[in-house]
């Protein structure tokens, strides 16, 4: 078993409802989620957050937004409209330390988030 929760997940260590699996990017539904729709898309790689990517990742941030924008399409939510959020660091209230992108849509959202 590795140490970090997400890593676990995409080796198939510990279950979860998977949307989506590709050679870069998995996806799955968010154990506790904040709206009807809400997706971790996550790259395979363990990566702790936005503020580690280098160039050399431009690949895997492309496929985590694209595998975003087709799963968006599969759950219905393109018209109403949608948010993809990635938190960074403490401030933001990131929890798992593992790059992920939330897949949120379904209801309304008010701006500036809480
Ligand atoms: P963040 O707080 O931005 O790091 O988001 C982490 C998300 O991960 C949070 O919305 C809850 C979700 N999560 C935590 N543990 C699990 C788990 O074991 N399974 C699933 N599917 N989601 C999890």
């Amino acid at each position: 078993m590795t140490a970090c929760l997400f890593c676990s997940i995409a080796a198939g260590e510990v279950s979860a409802s998977f949307v989506h699996q590709d050679e870069l990017v998995i996806a799955f539904r968010d154990i506790n989620p904040q709206a009807p729709t809400h997706i971790l898309v996550v790259p395979r790689e363990h990566i702790v957050s936005a503020a580690e990517l280098s160039a050399v990742q431009d690949p895997v941030w492309a496929r985590l937004l694209h595998v975003s924008q087709q799963l968006a399409a599969a759950e219905g939510i393109v018209e109403s409209g949608y948010r993809i959020v990635t938190n960074v660091g403490r401030d933001a209230g990131q929890s798992v330390s593992h790059l992920h992108l939330h897949l949120l849509g379904g209801r309304a959202m008010s701006w500036p988030p809480g």
